[in-house]
């Protein structure tokens, strides 16, 4: 057994959004979604439920509902993490509580989120906060969300509101979560609202989400210069089958992993103080087509790579040299919490393995801390360290994983 230790102020936590799992989120374009049905292949707006054509399935599979009741119940969430000794926390706040209107901010939501935020650093948690995490207001959503043409100035002016009410308790803001995941989801396969099936829409919402962060980000730092701002990105690692492999095979990879990761970071230039990376997944190209050996796969059928997350980490460590950069998401859907330990060791192991070359990773954020809900597919898909026991009140019950993670938390090592 090795053991692979961690630089001395590296930050432990975990992350979880809003919408996953505070609860009764009415107000949002998502909460409107789940009370209609919706078959994949309909070309529908929020207030437009109109089948094409039906599939086997509808969805979401269930709607939110009042999910992990975290709304209220933010204080036993934090103990949990203290549990874990962990000395940080990713959470979101919702823009639909926020602004519920157009230009009106409500006093009595950042009175929330200030006491929810007081709440994490009376904990000794450093904050990091999502300001966009998949929904959207419904007044937003209205006015064609992220296609429409002022998005920028609206979610900055959303973000310095932020900045101005909740600022001197953040210590990181992060202003999108997964932008390249919200456009294929909402704009190229239709799945989630507004299930677009359209490709030049999802590529101008690219763009505008990329526009919308500079924007937010030079609205947060007008408020003080001093405050972090980045911004999080799904990455999946992609490769040949073998090294061998043809030529065209390489080219699509190298094409993929632009379209995926480097058209997206390209567009931000240099208003980025650190990278927010979301691994969970890889991919290998054969003929062209993706064909995963799936030796490991979660819950969800992803095929788990855990060397691909130091392969990305040293290609984006070559790329934006000095950049600092954050693992703010990592985890696995194992309802039985079979492979979480093994996932966490060796995700781990990797990730350490990648500072020892020199790559400037400061944090990791496992996803999640809680059983949640995981958007179309509803709450079966099981990403929490902690259970939540969805017919016994949400009580809230540690995983074995859970013990594991806190004793890596405790020791900054892991023994694998
Ligand atoms: O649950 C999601 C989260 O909202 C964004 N990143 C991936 C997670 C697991 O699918």
């Amino acid at each position: 057994m090795k053991t692979y230790s961690f630089p001395k102020d590296f930050l432990w936590g975990t992350a979880t959004s809003a919408h996953q799992i505070e609860g009764d989120n009415t107000n949002s374009d998502w909460w409107a979604w789940e009370q209609s049905k919706y078959y994949p292949g309909d070309r529908v707006s929020i207030n437009e439920q109109k089948p094409v054509f039906k599939e086997d399935r509808e969805y979401p599979l269930e709607p939110s509902g009042k999910a992990c009741d975290s709304y209220n119940r933010y204080k036993e969430d934090f103990d949990l993490a203290v549990g874990l000794n962990n000395n940080a926390i990713r959470i979101s706040v919702e823009w639909a509580r926020l602004e519920p209107k157009q230009n009106e901010f409500s006093e009595k939501e950042f009175a929330h989120y200030r006491r929810v935020l007081s709440a994490a650093k009376k904990r000794g948690l450093k904050t990091f906060v999502t300001l966009h995490h998949f929904t959207n207001p419904i007044w937003f959503a209205e006015k064609g969300g992220w296609t429409n043409l002022r998005v920028s100035k609206m979610f900055a002016k959303y973000s310095k509101k932020c900045a101005e009410e909740l600022g001197d308790l953040v210590d990181t803001f992060i202003t999108i979560n997964e932008p390249q995941v919200y456009t294929l989801q909402g704009y190229t396969n239709g799945m989630w609202p507004p299930n677009k099936i359209n490709p030049i829409l999802s590529f101008w919402v690219q763009v505008n989400m990329a526009k919308a962060h500079k924007a937010a980000y030079s609205a947060i730092k007008s408020v003080n210069k001093n405050y972090q701002v980045g911004i999080v990105k799904n990455i999946v690692w992609y490769q040949t089958y073998s090294r061998r492999y043809h030529f065209l095979d390489k080219l699509a990879v190298k094409f993929l992993y632009f379209l995926g990761n480097g058209f997206f970071l390209n567009m931000l230039g240099k208003k980025i103080d650190f990278i927010g990376l979301n691994y969970y997944f890889s991919s290998r190209v054969r003929h062209l087509r993706i064909d995963n050996p799936n030796d490991w796969v979660s819950d969800l059928g992803w095929w788990i790579y855990p060397s691909g997350l130091e392969r990305i980490l040293l290609y984006l460590g070559k790329k934006y040299p000095g950049l600092p950069i954050y693992i703010t998401e990592n985890g696995l859907a194992d309802s039985d919490d079979k492979n979480r330990i093994k996932f966490l060791k060796e995700m781990l192991t990797s990730i350490s393995s990648a500072i020892k070359k020199g790559v400037g990773v400061k944090g990791y954020f496992h996803w999640s801390l809680l059983d949640n809900y995981e958007w179309h597919h509803g709450f079966w898909p099981r990403f929490g360290l902690v259970k939540v026991d969805r017919e016994g009140g949400l009580k809230r019950k540690p995983r074995k994983s859970y013990y594991e993670y806190a004793k890596i938390c405790g020791s900054n090592e892991v023994l694998s």
